[in-house]
């Protein structure tokens, strides 16, 4: 429940960013929790990617085709190629800028999230309208 608990008062420190980096830390130690272990891991990847250049609060669009080459190899092919990255780069990058901020890259992540749930989901529909559509096996009886 949050406001209540002691996580809470926690994240309200990471948030305040003279402590986002220890806190974070602290964080991290702290969960154990599969949901929050996620999040955090989502913003740990953005942070490990965007800082290898100068600016370490975006992803150039060379950070970004490393991380989508790497982290997201179901998602957005095995062999997803550098050109195939930039068209992806180009709908994520809704500023224009040829910089993938935070806000960006959680937008592609939730595109991402929203389109394998549907995909899931029509999966187990078509199962099972198969199962509903197979003739039940004969009972012994009945033989
Ligand atoms: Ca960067």
């Amino acid at each position: 429940m949050l406001g209540s608990t002691g996580s809470c008062t926690t994240v309200s420190y990471f948030l305040h960013p003279k402590y986002s980096l220890f806190v974070f830390q602290e964080i991290v130690d702290m969960s154990k929790v599969v949901l929050e272990d996620a999040l955090l891991f989502l913003i740990d990847t953005f942070r490990k990617y965007a800082d290898t250049d100068s600016d370490k609060t975006t992803l150039s669009t060379k950070e970004a085709v490393r991380l989508i080459q790497t982290e997201l190899p179901i998602f957005c092919g095995q062999n997803v190629t550098e050109a195939e990255c930039l068209e992806i780069i180009d709908i994520i990058d809704t500023r224009k800028n040829g910089l993938i901020d935070f806000s960006e890259y959680i937008t592609f992540l939730h595109y991402i999230a929203k389109k394998f749930h549907q995909d899931l989901s029509a999966a187990e529909k078509k199962k099972e309208d198969a199962c509903m559509a197979s003739p039940a096996p004969a009972t012994p009886a009945e033989n």
